[in-house]
């Protein structure tokens, strides 16, 4: 947003759901680009217990036919499924800060980078600890494969080196501000130390941006929202 244009007052937002679960890597995502723009106010987040595997139940599946984690739930009912939508989505409600680019350029290069993040590094971390090892549990994992999931943990941990080569270069994912692209390799980071996949000693650049990522107030509100516990279900 241009610092001329007026400032929305979030509190003047209708509230919104987000179908989520507390500490998921994905929903991670979201809630840091809610605390990015001030708007964790305006949600009221509704658990989807993933170790109890709610969100491959027929009541689930009505509200987001892939059965995953987060969903945004708009006051006439609107759903909106995936990580990148619904932050686009609160990106055009207020546009400060802006995580998905002002100009041209910038919303590719950033959608290039959130689409990369998710297929070279986060995805396959997601795939590796569903196939490689036990996942939610027997309950939920009810088709495996190791053998896919060991390539994927390889091809994760390759993503990690291609980020560190760009991070050697500039400060963020997408350039040189702070944006959605940043926000998906952290829920990749987020997920890598879940199933503790390690990362390698000398990714020094990537080492060095998380650590800085971790100073921002986002990060630590939503690190918080995840100390605060499990919710009762
Ligand atoms: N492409 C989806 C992926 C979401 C996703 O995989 N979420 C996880 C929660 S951390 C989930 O629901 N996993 C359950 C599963 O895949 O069975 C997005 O960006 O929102």
């Amino acid at each position: 947003m241009n610092s001329s244009e007026p400032q929305l007052d979030v509190s003047m937002l209708p509230m919104m759901k987000i179908h989520d679960w507390f500490d998921g890597p994905y929903p991670a995502r979201v809630r840091i680009a809610l605390a990015e723009k001030g708007m964790l106010s305006r949600i009221e987040f509704v658990s989807v217990n993933l170790w109890k595997g709610e969100h491959k139940k027929p009541e689930f599946l009505a509200i987001n036919y892939s059965g995953t984690l987060p969903v945004l739930e708009l006051n006439d009912g609107t759903l909106i499924a995936e990580c990148t939508a619904i932050t686009q989505y609160l990106d055009v409600l207020d546009g400060s800060p802006i995580l998905t680019g002002q100009t041209p350029v910038e919303k590719g290069l950033i959608h290039m980078m959130t689409k990369r993040a998710e297929i070279e590094f986060l995805d396959a971390v997601s795939v590796y600890f569903h196939h490689a090892t036990p996942g939610l549990g027997p309950q939920v994992e009810l088709s495996q494969n190791a053998e896919w999931g060991g390539r994927m943990r390889d091809k994760a941990v390759r993503g990690m080196h291609y980020f560190d080569s760009l991070l050697k270069h500039q400060s963020f994912i997408a350039g040189d501000t702070f944006s959605m692209a940043d926000i998906a390799v952290l829920g990749g980071m987020i997920f890598a130390s879940l199933v503790k996949l390690h990362v390698p000693d000398e990714c020094e650049a990537l080492r060095e941006w998380h650590a800085r990522m971790q100073e921002r107030p986002s990060v630590q509100e939503w690190r918080a929202m995840v100390e605060h516990g499990a919710p009762q279900s």
